[in-house]
């Protein structure tokens, strides 16, 4: 079909100046419609950001409808979701039904979200910041893809992050410039809105030009686009030069608060600043008001002209930051408030706006409303034509086989963390499909966290190689630290934020890329929480990937408070998207993984966290495989009660061996005591509180597997649970059948010792769980 609108490049750049209007519009009413024609039921704010998007709608109309392939990947700053669903609704992609539930159960999400929302989104963000550097991973990934022979090079897509000025104080950018310049990262743009205001108010004169010397250090090519054409037109007149140096030289809040006074302010104000210079005057009578402020907010991010030329210039791989000026609000009564955040235009100003675009009563939700039904054909005709029209849905990955067992590494005293490391290293010496597609990554905690076995088996992966000196040298040492195209082991220096966001980037690379990759990390247990937020990140964008804790608790003994993980148990249950298992045997570990595996490939899977130790724990004789099926859901026998036995010892992970001396020492007192290996406090969980909700929304409600375990104790039996963690992960167990607990566990900071003196002083030891027990006995 021809493009009729877009014969010339002059008629494309009116073609997206004017959908760049209708952005602005459609974005506005999805806001304005969802808080003050919606009818509400709670009195609860619903909110939407005008402003935030009508500073955006420019640099969004010239990217989607001119400079975007189809291959590109975007990712849209949280508060111009409302534009970005416009731009879906211009397309035929998206319902009116949906935009009318903007907010709304159900209803388009109030920031982008892949899992959420029913339109396209290749990045879900929100938490302002993660959204940005996320990308610079994913360029990442799409390296490993292309090096690994999965995408054709030729083929590469930009990963863009069109993102809002404030995320420029988010550190996590930061550390993700570095890691980008080390791994030497292309095809990544960054588009800041650069509206000089955030949340609170305007942001900081100073920083001008310090971004590009950050990015600039880092390897980024920066572009400003500061000013738009009709600015640029004035320069080249009389006086004009005079007025460039004069905006030039005014501070944000200045140009922010002339911005929404108007033209009559803007006339005075530079009357009285540059008025006397020559040809001033006659250059700002030559406008009369309204085109003095279109003059004065004509920057470099409201320009279709100057955006669309400014991302033909960028035509080669190299990463690039696109700083645009712009004014946030702009077009709007909002426009530079400093207010203007969250601020809302009130029904006689959206009615202005609508008069103004010329679209009647009735007709705000009509796409083409108020353009004439030529043009709105013509329009109509060049969205189709477009390549985003022609986008394709996102692919769907092969499965990748996952071996029926992985073998068990042998030894009769191990730990889980180098059980894990064996099972990657049996895996990494075989032919499996499996290990081909695993990536290793690790935030500087390769080694210590043995993944060595499977880097040395599988390399370390960079685009051009990089020898490994050490070995060259025949300097001795446990660890290949090769780098070749075809590694498998992605490192990272030691900020985890970059590591939560690469195994993101890794964990999406089926739904991006068509490739299923199989992101295996480990990270230090307790320094979870330094990237938990990028966790939660991964998780909402439903990335998938195998997650190590490890070394965990108390049990690393001398490394002390610092290093010894409290909390992670509760992280665990309490993050959705994430099934956590913590296995206290050799056994279990290879069980997980494998099941890990699985799982992770799943539709409606998830991705997996393993609490592991270094706490080498003498392993347990199996009649047979009967364990492995409660153990996967969550928790097994280990010493299996009499039926209405009077207590149970319940435990977790790496303190199996505390649990099973006193056992030893209970059962003669306590015939048919049982004991309890809770391999995931989160599964059980996590079941047995849907089992309750079933009760009520399903029509075949279930009894759940914590129910089952414990239904064969005596009804009023007592349980010890124990967990070298918050004690909370366990002590929930008392509830499912109305038993007393008595709960162990850590929930004051560790320090160094040795595990006898930790666990004695911790409450962790055999005395403490025996002691525990007669407590339960002393109440009756
Ligand atoms: C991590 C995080 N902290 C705080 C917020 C709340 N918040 C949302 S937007 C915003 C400021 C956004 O400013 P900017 O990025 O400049 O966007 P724009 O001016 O275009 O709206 C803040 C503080 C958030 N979403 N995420
Ligand atoms: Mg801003």
């Amino acid at each position: 079909m021809t493009n009729i609108v877009a014969d010339t490049r002059e008629e494309k750049i009116a073609a997206i100046e004017t959908l760049d209007a209708r952005l602005r519009w459609l974005s506005s009413w999805i806001v304005h419609n969802a808080n003050h024609i919606r009818p509400k039921r709670d009195g609860l704010k619903v909110g939407g950001h005008q402003a935030s998007c009508a500073s955006m709608t420019a640099i969004m109309a010239a990217l989607y409808f001119h400079a975007l392939r189809p291959q590109d990947k975007v990712s849209v700053k949280p508060h111009a979701g409302p534009v970005l669903q416009a731009i879906h609704y211009l397309l035929g992609n998206q319902s009116l039904a949906q935009l009318q539930q903007f907010r709304a159960l159900g209803g388009a999400q109030s920031y982008p979200s892949r899992t959420k929302d029913k339109i396209p989104v290749d990045f879900s963000t929100g938490s302002v910041g993660l959204g940005v550097a996320i990308t610079a991973f994913s360029s990442l990934v799409q390296d490993y893809l292309i090096a690994h022979g999965s995408i054709d090079e030729t083929n590469a897509g930009r990963m863009i992050s069109l993102m809002g000025d404030a995320e420029l104080d988010e550190g996590n950018i930061y550390e993700c410039l570095i890691e980008g310049y080390k791994h030497d990262i292309r095809n990544c743009w960054w588009v800041v809105d650069y509206n000089r205001q955030s949340l609170d108010s305007t942001t900081a004169d100073r920083m001008f030009r310090r971004f590009d010397d950050i990015f600039e250090t880092t390897g980024w090519r920066v572009i400003t686009l500061k000013h738009g054409k009709l600015q640029r037109a004035a320069f080249a007149r009389p006086g004009g030069k005079s007025l460039e140096d004069w905006i030039e030289n005014c501070p944000n809040a200045e140009f922010a608060v002339l911005t929404y006074q108007g033209g009559a302010a803007w006339r005075a104000r530079l009357y009285a600043d540059i008025g006397g210079k020559p040809h001033v005057k006659k250059l700002l009578d030559s406008f009369d008001d309204d085109g003095l402020a279109a003059l004065m907010t004509n920057l470099g991010g409201h320009c279709i002209e100057s955006l669309m030329d400014a991302f033909d210039s960028a035509d080669d791989e190299r990463p690039t930051l696109f700083i645009a000026y712009t004014v946030k609000g702009y077009g709007l009564p909002l426009a530079g408030h400093k207010d203007n955040h969250s601020g809302m235009m009130n029904p006689a100003q959206i009615g202005k706006l609508r008069t103004t675009m010329g679209i009647e009563t009735g007709e705000e939700w009509e796409p083409f409303a108020g353009l004439g039904g030529n043009m709105a054909a013509k329009l109509k005709n060049f969205i189709g034509s477009g390549v985003l029209a022609a986008k394709p849905a996102e692919p769907v990955a092969d499965y990748i086989p996952v071996p029926a067992r992985l073998a068990v590494p042998s030894g009769d005293v191990q730990s889980t963390q180098a059980a894990f490391g064996h099972v990657l290293l049996d895996l990494a010496k075989s032919s499996e499909a499996l290990a081909d597609r695993i990536v290793t990554t690790a935030p500087d905690v390769t080694q210590t966290t043995n993944l060595g076995g499977f880097v040395n088996q599988r390399g370390l992966f960079r685009r051009s190689d990089v020898a490994d000196l050490f070995r060259e040298a025949k300097i001795p040492s446990a660890q290949k630290w090769a780098a070749h195209a075809a590694g498998q082991h992605i490192e990272l220096g030691i900020a985890e934020n970059n590591f939560f966001l690469l195994l993101t980037s890794l964990g999406l690379a089926a739904p991006h890329f068509g490739t299923r990759l199989i992101p295996v990390g480990t990270v230090y247990d307790p320094f979870i929480a330094r990237g938990l937020d990028a966790l939660n990140y991964g998780c909402y964008s439903d990335a998938r990937f195998l997650l190590v804790g490890t070394p965990s608790g108390l049990t690393l003994g001398p490394e002390g408070g610092v290093h010894q993980s409290i909390n992670t148990p509760l992280i665990g249950m309490g993050q959705p998207g994430l099934a956590y298992f913590e296995p206290a045997y050799a056994d279990e570990v290879a069980l997980f993984m494998r099941w890990a595996f699985e799982h992770l490939q799943m539709p409606d899977g998830s991705s997996v966290y393993l609490r592991l130790s270094t706490r080498q724990v003498p392993q347990v004789e199996r009649a047979n495989t009967d364990w492995e099926a409660d153990a996967l859901k969550g928790g097994y026998w280990l010493r299996r009660p009499a039926t209405g036995a009077e207590a149970a010892i319940a435990f977790t992970g790496a303190i199996a061996p505390e649990v099973l001396a006193a056992y030893d020492q209970l059962l003669d007192d306590i015939p048919g005591l049982g004991v309890l290996n809770v391999t995931s406090p989160d599964v059980l969980h996590r079941e047995w509180s849907a089992s309750k909700a079933a009760r009520w929304t399903d029509k075949n409600p279930q009894t759940c597997h914590a129910e089952d375990l414990l239904s064969v104790l005596a009804p009023d039996a007592g349980i010890v649970t124990v967990i070298d963690g918050s004690p909370g992960a366990l002590s929930w167990l008392g509830s499912v059948q109305g038993m007393r607990v008595s709960p162990l566990g850590t929930d004051r900071f560790g320090q160094t010792g040795d595990l006898p003196d930790l666990y004695a002083k911790y409450r962790l030891d055999s005395v403490a769980i025996i002691d525990a027990m007669a407590e339960l006995f002393l109440k009756r």
